[in-house]
């Protein structure tokens, strides 16, 4: 498991952007050859998960339950993001290929 510490967006918007520094942290999912890459995040809360597919296929990323995050169809080349306010773990999987897993894990800072 991973821990994401630091942005790449938060370091683009400290060297080039006008606008004051937000803390929040971005981390990416791949989703490729039929899997998300990686499978498992533990982020802190308030950071933002970001799926990008780069299959040819559609996808599609579901929180466990249905609830707390639905992408709908992820279209080739196509991403979603969303923001993950709750401490808690989070499995999800793709809709269309239910093999697909994966899991973020949300720690309080
Ligand atoms: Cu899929």
């Amino acid at each position: 498991m991973r821990t994401a510490l630091v942005s790449g967006l938060a370091v683009l918007v400290l060297v080039f952007g006008p606008h004051p520094i937000t803390a929040q942290s971005v981390v990416t999912v791949d989703i490729q050859d039929f899997a998300f890459q990686p499978h498992e995040w533990t982020i802190e809360v308030g950071a933002v998960v970001h799926w990008v597919n780069h299959d040819d296929w559609p996808h599609h990323v579901a929180a466990e339950g249905g609830k707390s995050f639905n992408s709908g169809v992820i279209a080739p080349q196509k991403d979603f993001r969303t923001t993950f306010s709750q401490v808690g773990r989070f499995s999800y999987r793709c809709g269309i290929h239910p093999t697909m897993l994966g899991l973020i894990t949300v720690q309080g800072q």
